[in-house]
């Protein structure tokens, strides 16, 4: 592992890091397997985490066996669907809907003058950072429409690495899922990874929850 004095940038996921839009994302998708005809499983839930929207619901048809019995504009109609019922629920979101520790992480790096970017697969990234009014703490945000492999590829943060114009050994990136994991370490950054569905991807610093990720305990096991 790098050494911690090495690191001048972190790149962010969005959804299960910064904030818990999972629950949402979750309620939408499940009712679209519902519609199709696909059981409903915890783990289906899991794998479905950091997947961009039309891959998710080529999984969810996948899982019922239903992957041949829509049209293209048929899938894409049920993905709107799910988009629009997701974002009439972040409607929802606030400023106290930030994960624990995370205002404080946020806070303590940009104190410290590193910078941050957005590795985000969701196309609805820049509304729920200003909902959580926490846009102006990053450089930039990657926009997924413009790749051409969601996560696990490396692409989205190589990219959110260009945006902080720093080196992969000097960025540390944060992410809820393996596919993320995968990403990250992919692109060559140090992978942390929050919470167990990362395990599987063996990330290079692991925490059990965002309130136990601050800068001196990152600094820490780093040294
Ligand atoms: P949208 P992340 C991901 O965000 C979510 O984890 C995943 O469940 C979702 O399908 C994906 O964004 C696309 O989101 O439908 O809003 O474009 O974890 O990469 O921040
Ligand atoms: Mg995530």
């Amino acid at each position: 592992m790098v050494n911690f004095s090495n690191i001048k940038g972190f790149t962010f996921d969005l959804d299960g890091i910064i904030t818990n839009t999972a629950k949402f994302h979750e309620q939408a998708w499940h009712e679209t397997a519902r519609e199709v005809g696909t059981v409903w499983t915890d783990q289906l839930a899991t794998d479905l985490k950091g997947i961009s929207r039309m891959d998710s619901l080529e999984m969810i048809l996948k899982a019922g066996n239903h992957e041949n019995n829509y049209s293209q504009e048929e899938k894409i109609i049920l993905a709107d669907k799910k988009n629009k019922k997701y974002q009439n629920l972040i409607k929802q979101l606030t400023p106290t809907d930030i994960l624990p520790g995370i205002h404080q992480l946020l806070d303590d790096l940009k104190d410290a003058g590193y910078l941050m970017s957005i590795a985000s697969a969701s196309k609805n990234a820049p509304t729920i950072l200003d909902r959580l009014n926490i846009g102006d703490y990053f450089k930039g945000i990657v926009d997924p429409a413009s790749l051409h492999a969601g996560k696990p590829s490396p692409e989205i943060f190589i990219r959110a690495g260009h945006i902080l114009g720093f080196e992969p050994q000097e960025i540390i990136g944060l992410e809820d899922a393996s596919a993320g994991v995968e990403s990250i370490k992919g692109a060559g950054q140090t992978a942390l990874g929050i919470g167990l569905a990362t395990k599987k991807a063996n990330p290079d610093l692991y925490f059990d929850n965002t309130d136990e990720v601050g800068l001196a305990e990152i600094k820490r096991r780093m040294i």
